[in-house]
């Protein structure tokens, strides 16, 4: 079992990258966000849609999914939890996690959807991570 955990230390880089990650999203700073990525990676965030790829593609991609909210003041959370590591043999890491998409409105409560599930590969190299590829899942679609 010990040779498929990933180490402390590279569990804590990957939370601390991902909370960055993450908040660059929920900020709208888009361009923030694909920097997060491989030059050539790539990013689907919906069942049945087209991967977006490379850096431009993916702010494209979100630029075009956020005119949905034009004129609503809402603000979505992306809360990551149970994130799993497992190393993959080219060096890389295959990690799942948890995510659920929390939405509020002025004066509203919180909404809770989509509840996903990520599969990302990682690439950690000098103490710097980068999503080489996301597909998220929704529970919704089974
Ligand atoms: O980047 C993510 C996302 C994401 O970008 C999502 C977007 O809309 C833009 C990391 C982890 C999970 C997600 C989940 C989503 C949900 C998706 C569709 C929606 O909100 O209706």
């Amino acid at each position: 079992m010990t040779e498929t955990l990933a180490t402390t230390d590279v569990y804590s880089q990957v939370q601390h990258f991902y909370a960055h990650q993450m908040q660059a999203l929920d900020g709208l700073r888009f361009e923030d966000y694909a920097a997060t990525f491989t030059e050539d990676g790539t990013f689907q965030h919906s069942p049945g849609a087209e991967p977006a790829r490379t850096r431009p593609g993916i702010v494209k991609e979100l630029v075009e999914f956020h005119k949905r909210f034009d004129g609503d003041p809402v603000q979505r959370r992306h809360w990551f939890t149970h994130i799993a590591l497992t190393p993959r043999a080219d060096g890389s890491l295959a990690s799942t996690v948890y995510a659920l998409v929390v939405t509020v409105r002025p004066g509203g409560k919180p909404e809770i959807a989509p509840s996903c599930v990520v599969h990302d590969v990682l690439e950690v190299s000098d103490g710097q991570v980068l999503t080489r590829s996301r597909l998220v899942t929704h529970d919704q679609m089974f």
